[in-house]
């Protein structure tokens, strides 16, 4: 089966897992800047302050700040129609509530657009991923502040008019939903939270902080430029009820509102949807809402519904069922599916079972923005990298992605996550690879950075150049 013609193929990547250069040119610190990695520090830990002797592996990542034009290069080889990146807020705005922003950061993503539009290539751009200036953490404690709200505006309104006439697909939030869950709390938040505190009344606070400044923003971005299309972006977890006990297909069911649905609903319909309102009242979370809160929401519904997709996990209610190891988030292992190496199920199928239930849901176009293997390769004598494997998981996803479209969803694109090698967001590694480029980088920093294409790089290429119908 083709894609049509307009099918968005590409790659995705993140400023603060790729980019690099963390303080060149009058770029700030960013809260994933004080973020450690490397093999001896997992999990990553935060530090307030730069601590001397520590590895941050932000801070040069694969250096995509002084290698842009070789890799855009070697993205167009690939085809690729669009690339999704980030832009490093704390670039623009060096501490995040400066009134004035940094040209030389401006500069750069000039540069790097221009160079995308060399090559063919639509940028997409996320405009928080994981990341804000450091100095909004230490000022206001990150999202858990109404006052964010007006700095990320701000920072929306410098960047929608600077590159209006170069960029047309942008995203607010990467995977927004991670802040329903207790690790999102820093890395999606930007929250330090006291050890023994309980986060949920702060993360859905903060939640709420974001919904409003992406409905600001996406109304912003179609006053300056009404041809923008404007995306949330969730990540999906996709959970199996363990049985067909009833007391599991609930808690499937509601596992599917609270996770994925209650941010996807207010971003595309522009309201809470009503069981959220029972599952903060269970949990005694009172979410502080301001006047004109709900029209904003309800002007600022986003264009599309992009989401990541890696696996799926299964959930019990029975607690005598063991949880095994097959999720980060937890849950029952699934006796149908293969794992990673980084113990994450491997699940073609749940991608289209997830494509049908978004689009059942919103009837808008969908597009998924993550999607690939995190894998320990290993460089052959003769410098090659034979990634089977990899082949093997894009190839089962896109053949699965391909039958949702047939059962009828509208979908926009496809970026396989870190097209590149790059850090890992939850560990911090180098060695934990996603690209069909590979980087020469260890998890302590070490390599000269060179680039090789991968075995995946030249099966990727066939993929776009035929549109998705030779996967072979
Ligand atoms: C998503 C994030 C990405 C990316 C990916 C893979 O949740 O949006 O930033 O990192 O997961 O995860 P990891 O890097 O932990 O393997």
């Amino acid at each position: 089966m083709k894609m049509q013609d307009d099918f968005l193929w590409g790659g995705a990547t993140a400023a603060n897992q790729f980019e690099g250069g963390w303080n060149k040119e009058g770029k700030g610190a960013s809260t994933s800047d004080m973020m450690t990695g490397g093999t001896h520090t997992v999990p990553r830990r935060i530090t307030p302050v730069l601590e001397e002797k520590t590895y941050y592996p932000s801070h040069e990542a694969i250096d995509f700040y002084g290698h842009y034009k070789e890799d855009i290069k070697m993205f167009g080889e690939m085809g690729f129609k669009t690339f999704r990146m980030s832009i490093a807020w704390s670039r623009i705005f060096p501490k995040g509530y400066e009134l004035e922003p940094n040209e030389e950061g401006l500069k750069f993503y000039d540069d790097v657009f221009d160079e995308l539009r060399k090559n063919n290539i639509e940028p997409l751009v996320t405009i928080s991923h994981y990341e804000m200036p450091f100095g909004l953490t230490e000022k206001y404690n990150g999202w858990g502040s109404r006052e964010v709200i007006e700095c990320y505006v701000r920072y929306c309104e410098v960047i929608f008019k600077r590159y209006k006439d170069k960029v047309k697909y942008w995203l607010t939030f990467n995977e927004i939903n991670c802040l329903t869950l207790p690790f999102g709390t820093f890395m999606a938040g930007g929250i330090i939270a006291e050890k023994d505190e309980n986060t949920d009344k702060i993360r859905f606070q903060a939640l709420h902080h974001q919904f409003i400044a992406s409905a600001e923003a996406v109304k912003l971005g179609h006053e300056i430029n009404p041809n923008f299309k404007i995306g949330c972006m969730i990540a999906y977890m996709c959970s199996y009820p363990n049985t067909c006990n009833p007391d599991d297909i609930l808690l499937a069911q509601n596992k599917d509102q609270i996770s994925n649905m209650l941010c996807g609903d207010v971003q595309v319909r522009g309201y809470y949807p009503k069981f959220a309102a029972r599952y903060f009242d269970e949990k005694k979370i009172k979410i502080v809402m301001e006047e004109g809160d709900t029209e904003i929401l309800k002007e600022g519904c986003v264009d599309f519904y992009s989401f990541s997709y890696y696996m799926s996990s299964v959930v019990s209610s029975d607690p005598n069922v063991e949880e095994g190891e097959g999720n980060i988030f937890g849950g029952v292992k699934n006796p149908y599916l293969k794992v990673s190496d980084w113990g994450w199920a491997i699940d073609p199928k749940g991608l289209r079972w997830t494509l049908n239930n978004i689009y059942d849901r919103y009837q808008i176009p969908v597009m998924v923005v993550e999607n690939g293997l995190g894998a320990a390769d290993i460089v052959n004598k003769d410098g090659t990298i034979s990634d089977d494997y990899r082949i093997d998981y894009l190839r089962d996803h896109i053949v699965q992605m391909e039958e949702a479209v047939k059962d009828g969803v509208e979908l926009m694109g496809y970026t396989m996550w870190g097209c590149i090698d790059l850090v890992s967001a939850s560990t911090g590694e180098m060695k934990k690879r996603y690209g069909f480029i590979y980087v020469d980088k260890d998890n302590d920093g070490n390599g000269d950075l060179s680039r090789t294409p991968k075995k995946s790089f030249y099966w990727y290429k066939k993929v776009i150049a035929t549109n998705g119908e030779n996967l072979e």
